[in-house]
This record gives C-alpha cells, sequence and structure tokens, in this order.
C-alpha cells in the first residue's frame, strides 16, 4: 500500500519534472525535445543537483574543538596545532597540554593536515614519534612518512608556522613531540592514536 503511494508521488514528481523541461527546453531547439522526450529527464535533474552537493560536502565539516575539525565524507582531518599554548610547563606543551595530557585520535588511512605555529620566545618543532618511553632527545626520523614540521632540530622561530599532510597509517599509538633537542623528554608531547576501531576523530584531554 505505501509501496503504491510512494510510486505514486514519484510518477507525479518526474510528469512535473518532464513538463518543466519541455516548458524550458522545448520551444528554442526541436533537438532538444527529442532528448525530453526520452528518459533524459532523470539525467537533466543531475547536473543542477552536483553543485549542491559539492557545497554541502564543505559544510560538512565536523568541528571536534577550537583546535581539531574533519570532514567524514572525504576522510580528511585539519588540525591546529600551537607549541607554547599558555604557560603550560613553561611553554613546553602542544595546544596547552604537555606529557601526553591530551590524546589525539584519528581513525586509520584517513588524511591529516596540520597547521603548526610557534608561539614561544623560544624555537619548537613538531614530529610524530612511536610512543616509546624514553621518548628521544633529538628526534631524526618521523614514525610515519611527512609527519614532521620543518627544521625539526632547530624548530621554528617565534611565530614560525609550517603546513603539512599525512596518512595517518599503519594503526598504532603514536606521539606528537617536539624534536628540538631536550624539548620532549620535558615534557613537551602530547598522544596521537592512530586507531582501527575509531570511526571518527576525537580530542580529549585539555
Ligand atoms: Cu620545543
Amino acid at each position: 500500500m505505501q509501496g503504491f503511494r510512494i510510486a505514486a508521488v514519484s510518477a507525479a514528481l518526474l510528469v512535473g519534472t518532464m513538463a518543466q523541461a519541455q516548458g524550458s527546453g522545448g520551444v528554442a531547439a526541436p533537438k532538444k525535445h527529442a532528448h525530453a522526450a526520452k528518459p533524459a529527464a532523470a539525467t537533466a535533474a543531475a547536473p543542477a543537483a552536483a553543485p549542491a552537493s559539492t557545497s554541502t560536502a564543505s559544510d560538512s565539516s565536523v568541528k571536534v574543538n577550537e583546535f581539531l575539525s574533519y570532514d567524514p565524507a572525504a576522510k580528511t582531518v585539519s588540525l591546529k596545532l600551537f607549541a607554547a599554548h599558555g604557560s603550560v610547563n613553561g611553554g613546553m606543551n602542544f595546544n596547552g597540554a604537555s606529557n601526553g595530557g591530551s590524546t589525539i585520535t584519528i581513525p586509520v588511512g584517513w588524511s591529516v593536515s596540520w597547521n603548526f605555529t610557534n608561539e614561544d620566545a623560544i624555537p619548537h618543532s613538531a614530529i610524530v614519534l612511536v610512543n616509546k618511553m624514553p621518548l628521544p632527545a633529538q628526534p631524526q626520523e618521523p614514525a610515519i612518512p611527512r609527519a614532521y614540521t620543518k627544521d625539526v632540530t632547530a624548530g621554528l622561530p617565534t611565530n614560525g608556522t609550517d603546513q603539512t599532510t599525512f596518512k595517518a597509517s599503519p594503526a598504532g599509538q603514536y606521539v606528537i613531540a617536539c624534536g628540538v633537542p631536550g624539548h620532549a623528554p620535558s615534557g613537551m608531547w602530547i598522544h596521537l592514536d592512530v586507531s582501527a576501531d575509531a570511526k571518527v576523530p576525537s580530542y580529549t584531554g585539555k
């Protein structure tokens, strides 16, 4: 019974669409008239729908907090990473957290784009390392390709910025640490979990 009703409604809609198609395209060219007579009425609606769905894709960005947002359809994550965001741990923090005080979780395979800014008077950088204590005093290689800022060892100057994009893979427990010698062991690191179970990114802790 309900199926009937739905069929009747969509039939009515289709008739309406076809009538519109004929009304707009029919007068100008007889060729289009021939198209409209065929089931092309349905495909005619597609191009009109495409721009709408594109704009909803960008609108579908989900904001987790002031630092993290993501697009579930594109499986992309945008992370703002501030070194020395406030005075926690003498400035040796990321987004105000030190010593693993916050955890960023990313579903495995998603693409992470981070924007790094150093808000401190002294140089800092960022690099993804395996979560294995003690952290190296002078990290060299990122645990995930491209998951580090430029000038990892020297650090970026005050107000220095850097952007990088990397694929969160393989699943595992990592840290985002400062690469300037001595900073990671001094607590300048937070957790980064690349999860096979998480459906969406999250940000816990400070
Ligand atoms: Cu540092």
